[in-house]
């Protein structure tokens, strides 16, 4: 397989819903756990600022809402985690990664089993107030009303069933994140000091 000599620790994947807070939770677990932060969103976002033909495609798959090719993500992960891996990352934090089933059997199979699912668990009301008021500044083509519910969509149809695998494999950690930022935090730390990473 692919990517075997990826060595660095097993990574804890963060999921939730589009503006559940994941991003925002990650900020502060590398921070405390000195873990290396791979957002897919985040690197696909970079490809789409490089202005190559690939971003372009991108950029408009992401202002429907809908997912990336599988490929992509995954090939953009792989060279991250080489890279960050070879400067000693400890373990990894993906953020917003596996968003559908494929990507986490493939991530699995061709470059490391994870040790935990984080997944952020808020209603859909409440992360819609969070991506509108971001889009107030952030400038993202996909913080607007008409692409969040698609993203809604998307995360009911393809991200759920992520979870419900991984509850399977009882690798879930699941965090009320509706409180404010610190108080999610507490309770994200609390289960990550569980398990001593
Ligand atoms: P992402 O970049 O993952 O976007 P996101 O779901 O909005 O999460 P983000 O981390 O940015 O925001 P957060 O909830 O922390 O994905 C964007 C798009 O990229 C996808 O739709 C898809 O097209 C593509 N994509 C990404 N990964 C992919 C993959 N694996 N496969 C295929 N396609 C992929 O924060 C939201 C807001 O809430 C922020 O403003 C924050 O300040 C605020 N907030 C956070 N916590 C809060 C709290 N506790 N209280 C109040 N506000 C809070």
């Amino acid at each position: 397989p692919q990517g075997q000599n990826v060595k660095a620790a097993d990574p804890p994947p963060p999921s939730g819903g589009p503006g559940s807070g994941k991003g925002t939770q990650c900020e502060r677990i590398v921070a405390k756990y000195g873990l290396a932060h791979l957002s897919s969103g985040d690197l696909l976002r970079a490809e789409v600022a490089s202005g190559s033909e690939r971003g372009n495609r991108l950029k408009a798959i992401m202002e429907s809402g809908e997912l990336v090719s599988l490929d992509i993500v995954l090939e953009l992960i792989r060279d991250a985690m080489l890279a960050r891996g070879a400067a000693g990352a400890k373990g990894f934090l993906i953020d917003g990664y596996p968003r559908e089933l494929e990507q986490g059997v493939r991530f699995e199979s061709e470059l490391v089993p994870c040790k935990a699912v984080l997944f952020f668990d808020v209603s859909e009301e409440a992360m819609q107030q969070r991506l509108l008021k971001r889009g107030e500044t952030s400038g993202r083509v996909d913080d607007n009303e008409a692409t969040i519910r698609k993203r809604f969509q998307t995360f009911q149809q393809l991200t759920k069933p992520v979870i419900e695998h991984y509850k399977g494999q009882g690798k879930v950690i699941q965090v009320d994140a509706s409180g404010s930022v610190d108080e999610v935090f507490g309770q994200v730390q609390k289960q990550l000091d569980a398990l001593k990473l």
